[in-house]
């Protein structure tokens, strides 16, 4: 099936990108209609149903393996979810937000907060990402609507300037150490729920969580992250970072434009 708006450009307002470049994130209404994210809600759930392997309980995971079920790159598997993840209105309103000339795909994942399913603990992704600059951003898209029981995204506004915690993986130490952080900051934290067709953007390096799943329903979201077309790879930090470099960008030189066969070119003005 092939869906018009997916090529047809978002106008964001100038108090749109103000906001995001204040606080590094942004909840936008009525992106997708309710036609397109039903179907995706189809697409990709068949998908992660195929590739999922995660078998455990979830009372036999840890903190991460209760958060969500998490399957990479779809766009590589599926060409009908490579059209939603490649989709111009998506990658240009990444460009728009991050005021940038163009971007690349980084990565795609599926994050489905399975019903019962705990929190996502507080971090910041750039920790994984050997990438030289923090024009980096994640669309995050709800397969449908969530509302706060389900564990919506939540943000703390403009913590993409606090340094502490940025040194922390996912984890229930993540969780304590930058929620203790945070409760001594002027930094809002924002959670609310999501309507269908509603998606947010944030960027690599503020602290969001998500509460747990309280409902019986699986919490279906998708994403993709998108980077500034001239992102340079940075010298790895540690050991996600070297995973990253391998995995998402796989034969780029430190110091040199990540442009690996994964990482096209999406929007350019
Ligand atoms: O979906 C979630 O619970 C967390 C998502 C997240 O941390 C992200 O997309 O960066």
């Amino acid at each position: 099936m092939h869906f018009d708006i997916l090529q047809r450009p978002f106008q964001l307002s100038q108090s749109q990108i103000d906001f995001y470049r204040k606080n590094a994130f942004i909840k936008i209404k009525e992106v997708l209609t309710p036609e397109v994210v039903a179907h995706f809600n189809r697409v990709i759930s068949a998908k992660v149903d195929k590739l999922n392997t995660q078998t455990k309980k979830l009372k036999d995971r840890d903190t991460y393996g209760k958060a969500f079920l998490q399957i990479f790159n779809l766009w590589t598997q599926d060409v009908q979810i490579k059209e939603l993840m490649f989709s111009k209105r998506l990658a240009q309103l990444a460009a728009d937000l991050m005021e940038v000339d163009g971007v690349r795909m980084y990565h795609d994942q599926a994050l489905f907060k399975e019903g019962g399913g705990g929190i996502t603990p507080w971090h910041a992704d750039q920790y994984y990402w050997p990438l030289s600059t923090d024009r980096v951003i994640t669309v995050w898209i709800p397969l449908q609507a969530v509302p706060s029981e389900m564990g919506p995204l939540e943000f703390a506004a403009g913590s993409q300037e606090i340094l502490t915690g940025r040194d922390l993986s996912i984890s229930d130490e993540s969780e304590n150490l930058i929620g203790e952080k945070l409760r001594v900051t002027d930094c809002p934290k924002i959670s609310e729920p999501f309507d269908v067709g509603e998606v947010s953007f944030h960027s690599g390096w503020i602290f969001h969580r998500a509460g747990p799943n309280t409902t019986n329903q699986t919490r279906k979201v998708m994403t993709s992250i998108y980077m500034d077309k001239d992102m340079l790879l940075k010298k790895p930090e540690n050991d996600g970072q070297i995973n990253d470099w391998e995995t998402w960008c796989p034969g780029v030189e430190i110091g040199k434009v990540i442009d690996s066969h994964l990482n096209p070119i999406l929007f350019e003005r």
